[in-house]
């Protein structure tokens, strides 16, 4: 019989390198949600794919950052976590912007256990970034590897990379499973997708979004869900003039969520202030951003 390989893939990088797009092109499905501005992602979020006699567990993190939000202070935990105990780390460098110190700190924390990782330069349809200061330490450049997850290139070179580097292992997961993340939290992501896709650059980081009743019924589900800012200032925009605003973010989300789970879809938003999101741990939790 041959072997079978599976473990976690961790994919580690500053703020809006495009781990998530990648995670996405490697799955050849959108699981992540993807947006232009940084701190999209807020939680670990595991994506499944089977190659050949392989089980690869990728691990989506939020972008490791720094900043005395206690938000940042949670994301950061996660992203240490993730590096710590992956099988496989990838280091994702935007080729258009470079090496910069968020990656020598990730490097660090990984050469600490003992660990090498792939670098991975992404957005390589885009012109790379000139300076030669800002190219990865020498150790590490060799054996990187260039992608596009806009264009796809590169994806196959990578996973061919990261089967060869797997640990002997049976499959850890079911084998037509996608990810560990209950449908509602995926809908709540595409709904957040929408209102960061929709609002300006000011408000996108107070948003939470929350599915507070999700109904199958045959061709038909039902998703009632909140969106959360933390002032009433905040809610007068995502509503907008007139209602309008909340109706776009709502098409939006509809369509996308449609294309997930292959029903129609009837979706109410309600826009809701909670000052506290962010701030407590608990609420965090509950909201899925562990
Ligand atoms: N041109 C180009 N843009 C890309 C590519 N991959 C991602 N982007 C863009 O880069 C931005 C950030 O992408 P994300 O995938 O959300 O990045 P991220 O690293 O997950 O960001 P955080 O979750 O905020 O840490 C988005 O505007 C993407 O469309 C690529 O291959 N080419
Ligand atoms: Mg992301």
């Amino acid at each position: 019989m041959a072997e079978t390989r599976a473990g976690f893939v961790a994919l580690l990088g500053p703020p809006n390198v495009g781990k998530s797009s990648l995670l996405n092109a490697l799955l050849g499905q959108r699981l992540a949600i993807v947006s232009r501005l940084p701190q999209t992602t807020r939680s670990r979020i595991l994506g499944i794919l089977p190659r050949g006699d392989a089980q690869i567990l990728f691990l989506d993190t939020p972008g490791r950052h720094r900043g005395g939000r206690p938000l940042n202070a949670s994301l950061n935990a996660i992203v240490d976590e993730v590096a710590r105990d992956c099988d496989v780390p990838l280091l994702l460098v935007d080729r258009s912007r470079g090496w910069s110190e968020v990656h020598d700190e990730l490097a660090a924390a990984l050469a600490a256990s003992a660990r090498t990782p792939i670098v991975v330069f992404t957005k390589c349809d885009l012109p790379p970034a000139v300076d030669p200061a800002v190219a990865p330490p020498a150790g590490l450049a060799e054996g990187a590897l260039l992608v596009s997850a806009r264009r796809g290139t590169g994806i196959d070179a990578l996973l061919d990379a990261i089967v060869s580097r797997l640990p002997i292992s049976p499959p850890l997961y079911a084998e037509d499973d996608l990810t560990d993340r209950p449908l509602r939290f995926l809908c709540a992501e595409l709904i957040r997708e929408a209102a960061m896709g929709l609002l300006s650059e000011e408000l996108p980081h107070a948003i939470a979004t929350e599915v507070m009743a999700f109904e199958e019924g045959g061709r038909v589900t039902r998703i009632r869900a909140d969106l959360l800012v933390e002032r009433e200032s905040q809610k007068r925009i995502v509503v907008g003039q007139g209602g309008q605003k909340i109706k776009q973010i709502g098409i939006r989300a509809r369509q996308a969520i449609e294309a997930l789970i292959g029903t129609k879809v009837h979706l109410e938003l309600f826009v809701k202030v909670d000052p506290q999101w962010s701030k407590s741990a608990r609420r965090m939790q509950e909201l899925g951003y562990h």
